[in-house]
């Protein structure tokens, strides 16, 4: 049977995510930036609403560039808020994962996943359930989406694209080809300015001239496993499953200092939106945890670890940054160097709701 693939992507999605937590700013230009710390304003723009985007202000943009760019348009300058973002993406992942085949996260905003079975091979069908995705999205969680349909995992990624912001397109294996084909090698997944300028040398432009490109002379500039995947992927014939997430098994982030330090406060300060981002993930996945554990790289490189192993999972997010401030004095106790890094790891992760059915089986009063 020809498969079903699904790409869905969330649009815009930190800027989005800031508009639904405040409906005011719908209607002026939201900027979401990462702010350095360096000088006031230094930093650059994660993402933005699409009334900034028509006036020139998207990703990657200084913040400076992009404030001068909205002057006058009473603009809402956010700073990025990680944890936020995860606890947001993590539910509608459970709620999207439960109501297909087979689901696979591929990022923060977006995932792939297959509905051939449930919609018996048919593009009608599949169509009818990728908008009750959307829709369930939007009423959930306030959220509008964009998917693709296709029967690869390439043909669904470029078919997300295709219409954003709310889009829905779907490619029939019928109109692959024609759907590709005009489109430039750039838009396929994999296909980055290296591969590009080699394509071009070749003269192949389009998807269509790469998927009549002479196969030998694609092995001799990519090599075979590369070449391979071109051709499929133009062809829109790759064959890469939905390969369901794994549980996991930890949630970590390390930060970089602005300057190296043994005020352990000073430090902790600058992990704030890494322990956000941990605690988003262990709310969202609705994990408990046994063992946190930071982690120094210190002045010479040398890098320490501290840990604490409780003796039964921690319930209450909350704890993350006192623990970690406890054991990151501990780690720097027992050097006289400086932290240059700083990691937090929450590991050997439960389930939340198996605790509390625990816990119901305990006699009462204790
Ligand atoms: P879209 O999908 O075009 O409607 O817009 P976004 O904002 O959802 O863009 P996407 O899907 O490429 O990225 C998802 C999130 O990742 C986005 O909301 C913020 C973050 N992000 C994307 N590009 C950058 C970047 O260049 N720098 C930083 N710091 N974050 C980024
Ligand atoms: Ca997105
Ligand atoms: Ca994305």
């Amino acid at each position: 049977m020809v498969r079903v693939i699904g790409h869905l992507d969330l649009d815009y999605f930190y800027a989005q995510v800031e508009e639904v937590q405040n409906p005011s700013l719908k209607t002026r230009p939201v900027v979401v930036c990462v702010f350095s710390g360096r000088t006031e304003d230094s930093g650059v723009v994660s993402t933005s609403n699409y009334q900034a985007r028509a006036l020139g202000v998207r990703s990657g943009l200084p913040i400076v560039t992009a404030k001068r760019r909205l002057e006058g348009h009473n603009p809402a300058v956010i700073r990025m808020d990680h944890g936020k973002y995860e606890e947001v993406s993590a539910r509608v992942m459970e709620l999207v994962g439960g109501k297909v085949d087979a689901f696979e996260k591929t990022g923060i905003d977006e995932a792939f996943f297959d509905v051939t079975a449930m919609s018996k091979g048919d593009y009608q069908a599949s169509m009818q359930i990728a908008q009750e995705l959307k829709d369930t999205i939007l009423h959930s969680e306030g959220l509008t989406s964009s998917v693709g349909l296709g029967r690869s995992k390439v043909v669904a990624k470029v078919a997300s694209d295709f219409a954003k912001p709310d889009g829905l397109t779907v490619v029939t294996p019928e109109s692959t080809l024609d759907f590709l084909g005009v489109l430039p090698v750039t838009k396929l997944y994999g296909v980055g300015p290296k591969t590009t300028t080699i394509l071009e040398e070749m003269k192949v432009r389009t998807v269509a001239e790469l998927a009549q490109a002479d196969p030998s002379a694609l092995e001799r500039h990519f090599g075979r496993r590369l070449s391979s995947y071109l051709l499929a992927a133009a062809r829109g014939t790759d064959e890469d499953p939905v390969v369901p997430n794994q549980e996991p098994t930890q949630f970590s982030r390390i930060v970089t200092l602005r300057r190296d330090t043994r005020d352990t406060t000073e430090a902790l300060g600058q992990m704030a939106e890494a322990v956000a981002s941990i605690q988003g993930k262990l709310i969202g996945s609705g994990k408990s945890y046994k063992t946190l554990s930071v982690i120094g790289v210190l002045s010479d490189l040398s890098v320490k670890t501290k840990s604490r192993t409780l003796e039964l999972p921690a319930r209450d997010a909350a704890g993350v940054r006192d623990d970690a401030l406890v054991l990151l004095e501990g780690l720097l106790a027992a050097t006289d160097k400086s932290l240059r890094r700083v990691g937090i790891r929450v590991s050997e992760l439960t389930d939340s709701a198996d605790q509390s059915s625990l816990s119901d089986f305990l006699p009462s009063g204790q």
